[in-house]
């Protein structure tokens, strides 16, 4: 037991919190079996979505303008508007800055296309290994929706589950969310199904879930829902949650993962990036955790203003693990604000991040921005230990982040190692 003194203690969070492997339990990430679904390399990392509605906000054309462009001319726009008619200070273009330095470029020099050609000179493959090395991450749980034919298609031909660092998470919005389009998917892959709520609709979609969570291996089912989710209600989401989603996750014993708070397209001129956030009714989880004790629930919400609550509702159910700093709130002040009452309310009993990573070499800023806060928050409660007379050992502190990194989410999951 080495017993970490005042001094080192600050320096010892800090390098374990830097390099202990960490589960990414939420990302738009894939396998590169998925092929053209994982997306990373210079021009998607600039074309992000958080880039787009930051850049456009100094344009003058019309919106259409910016998606006539081919990708790599979006890149260079965004890269000159963003990067050099203005300093990259906002958390998704310091993060771009981040990611060349650590992929060992000159930020110096400013020659994109410089970037462009080292990485041209990597397999996707090789780029994969590179990135899960600085990032030190070890597993990646990606986003998977069997509706999607390109997607449906790499898992029917059993090339979804091969590579053993990726795993599945079964999306559900469209089941929840567009019932008129579910119902049309649905059939087209031959399940009997109609708009009316019968048994017989009821058997199967729940059918089409089980089949395809034990054809993915999926972790858990997830969704996202808009700030005015209410539960119970008497709409086709409670019915859908009560007839479809929990028997189903009960019968394969696997969590419901419900990320609330968004209302898309506020701004459809602006595509994936035209989202915002809302502030929801943290007693729709509430009435979710009481009515099914049984069930789990993993939940995070997008609005800062439900944070502390939504904390304060773990404390009262077990079967509910909060996570992650959701998009809009994955910036610093944020993070740290979140991370430090979360651990005040909950200690470490808590999944304090997740990336929601879309283009591959985004782990390296995303985690090494967050790292650097959990391990300061850490820091900050151990020495308040310390000046008590109590003293955390070295096993102690990577046991602590070993939980909030990485087995509060599998032990959650029943797949503790
Ligand atoms: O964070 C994001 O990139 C968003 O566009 C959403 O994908 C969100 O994370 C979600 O999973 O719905
Ligand atoms: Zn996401």
């Amino acid at each position: 037991q080495t017993n970490v003194s005042k001094a080192d203690l600050r320096q010892t969070v800090e390098h374990l919190a830097m390099s202990m492997p960490v589960t990414d339990m939420h990302t738009h990430l894939y396998a590169p079996e998925f092929g053209e679904l994982l997306l990373w390399g210079i021009d998607e990392l600039l074309t992000y979505h958080y880039l787009i509605s930051e850049s456009i906000r100094w344009s003058e054309e019309e919106y259409s303008h910016f998606w006539s462009m081919t990708k790599r001319e979006q890149a260079d726009w965004i890269w000159q508007t963003l990067f050099l008619d203005h300093s990259p200070v906002s958390e998704a273009t310091s993060g771009f800055i981040t990611i060349l330095t650590r992929l060992g470029f000159d930020v110096s020099s400013r020659n994109l296309d410089d970037y462009r050609q080292e990485l041209a000179k990597r397999s996707v493959n090789e780029q994969v290994d590179i990135v899960m090395q600085i990032a030190g991450i070890d597993k990646i749980v990606m986003t998977n929706d069997p509706f999607d034919s390109i997607e449906r298609s790499v898992w029917l031909s059993g090339n979804g589950k091969k590579d053993p660092r990726f795993y599945a998470a079964l999306r559900v919005d469209t089941l929840l969310n567009d019932w008129p389009l579910a119902v049309n998917e649905l059939q087209n892959l031959g399940y009997d199904v109609q708009m009316e709520w019968s048994k017989q609709t009821i058997e199967e979609t729940r059918r089409f879930l089980s089949e395809w969570i034990i054809r993915m291996d999926a972790l858990y089912l997830a969704v996202s829902m808009p700030g005015d989710f209410q539960y119970p209600a008497d709409d086709h989401r409670s019915k859908m949650i009560d007839e479809v989603m929990i028997p189903v996750c009960q019968g394969q014993n696997i969590p419901f993962a419900l990320m609330i708070g968004v209302r898309r397209k506020v701004n459809p001129l602006l595509g994936l990036a035209g989202d915002m956030s809302m502030r929801s009714d943290v007693s729709a989880v509430e009435a979710l955790c009481r009515r099914y004790p049984d069930q789990k629930f993993l939940i995070t919400m997008l609005a800062r203003e439900n944070q502390h609550e939504l904390t304060v509702l773990a404390r009262k159910f077990r079967n509910l693990m909060i996570f992650g700093c959701w998009w809009f709130l994955h910036i610093e002040s944020i993070v740290e604000e979140m991370t430090r009452f979360r651990v005040e309310l909950l200690g470490t009993s808590m999944i304090p991040q997740h990336s929601d990573c879309r283009v591959f070499e985004q782990l390296i800023y995303k985690w090494e921005h967050s790292r650097k806060i959990i391990a300061k928050v850490l820091a900050d409660k151990y020495e308040k230990l310390h000046y008590s007379g109590w003293n955390v050992t070295e096993e102690e502190i990577k046991r602590d982040l070993d939980d909030m990194l990485n087995q509060n989410f599998w032990r959650f999951l029943g797949k503790g190692q």
